[in-house]
């Protein structure tokens, strides 16, 4: 049997939280075989709910969970954890600044970075929800230099399936069947989602998405900004944003990650730019990634045309004025 790995989720006391523990207590972020021990952090006001959390992951009797840390504590949270998954932060609220969130958000991930570099497992793999996505893992990536900056990353891939969803839904065919969306840049409304090397499984073998659509105007215009704004659209319907989508997507971007992409497949994270496709080194920027033993690497020389270009700069801008701005934060 195996050991049981320590999976840390913090803001588990919130929406995505609620969502997310049990599947990671099903196995499906790890693996059926995987037994795993929950650790979930949440902040003083939490407690309580956090507790009831923690009493229902007891009731549901999850046969591969072997324990439940829930605390107020970030050292005794972080303590041994093998993959840690933040979803902890500070939301805007109604007439708040940019600014005012941004350094309340520095701060938390600031912290957090060091309890994590000091207590957590050796190789401990990251991967940051909280808004703002990218800057916050940025931020916990230069708070936490012994941890390997190929260990930090951010969530696009609940953007990368909307992206297959929209594709699925407009051709009527299986989003199992779709492969190879992109998502580039930053978890925001400048994101890119890209469909130029995007497949569609048929029964005449692998077609290009832009082939089946046959329609660059959707392509290039509403199908974006659909998905650019989904996050929007589920709070307008919901009254709440989007809590299983983004946890089931957490659970594919860390399975994907430590058991691999399948072959011929890729998958969208934000990770810390090298330079690749000329994005300035030093942002966490959402690239396309396969995975294998255990690590991720972009996927290079994808052909890239001017309407694209213009995309990935604009979203890299972003990103980079948002770095300004948490460092400008930390002074
Ligand atoms: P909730 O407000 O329901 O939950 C957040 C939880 O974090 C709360 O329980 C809160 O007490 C806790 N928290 C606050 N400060 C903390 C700290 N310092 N340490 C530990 N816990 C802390 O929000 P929810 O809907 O669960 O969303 C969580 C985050 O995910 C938000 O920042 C949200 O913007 C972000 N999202 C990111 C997505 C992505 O694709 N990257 C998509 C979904 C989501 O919008």
């Amino acid at each position: 049997a195996k050991e049981p790995l320590r999976v840390l989720v913090t803001g588990a006391a919130g929406q995505i939280g609620y969502a997310l523990v049990p599947m990671i207590a099903r196995g499906v972020m790890l693996g059926p075989d995987q037994p795993v021990i929950l650790h979930m952090l949440d902040i003083a006001p939490a407690a309580e709910a956090l507790n009831g959390v923690k009493m229902e992951l007891v009731d549901a009797a999850f046969p591969l969970l072997k324990g439940v840390v829930a605390t107020t504590d970030a050292v005794e949270a972080c303590t041994g954890v093998n993959v840690a998954v933040m979803v902890g932060g500070f939301p805007r609220k109604e007439g708040m600044e940019r600014k005012d969130v941004m350094s309340k958000n520095v701060s938390i991930y600031k912290s957090q970075a060091s309890a994590l570099e000091k207590h957590a497992a050796a190789n401990c793999k990251v991967l940051v929800v909280a808004n703002p996505a990218n800057t916050n893992a940025l931020i916990l990536k230069e708070f936490a230099p012994s941890i390997p900056e190929k260990n930090i990353t951010c969530l696009t891939r609940l953007d990368h399936n909307r992206a297959l969803g929209q594709i699925s839904e407009r051709l009527n065919v299986q989003v199992s069947d779709v492969k190879n969306v992109i998502i580039w840049g930053n978890h925001s409304s400048t994101q890119y989602p890209d469909v130029n090397h995007a497949t569609v499984k048929t029964s005449a073998g692998e077609k290009p998405v832009r082939q089946l659509v046959a329609n660059d105007e959707w392509l290039n215009g509403e199908f974006i900004t659909t998905v650019q704004q989904r996050g929007a659209a589920i709070i307008k319907a919901r009254k709440l944003s989007s809590a299983l989508s983004a946890a089931s997507s957490a659970c594919d971007h860390i399975r994907d990650w430590v058991l691999g992409t399948p072959e011929g497949t890729w998958v969208s994270m934000g990770v810390y730019s090298d330079g690749s496709y000329n994005v300035p080194a030093g942002l966490i920027y959402s690239f396309p990634v396969t995975c294998k033993n255990g690590e991720w690497s972009i996927v290079q020389g994808l052909p890239i045309d001017e309407f694209s270009r213009k995309k990935l700069d604009l979203t890299a801008q972003e990103l980079s004025e948002e770095k300004a701005l948490a460092y400008s934060c930390l002074s």
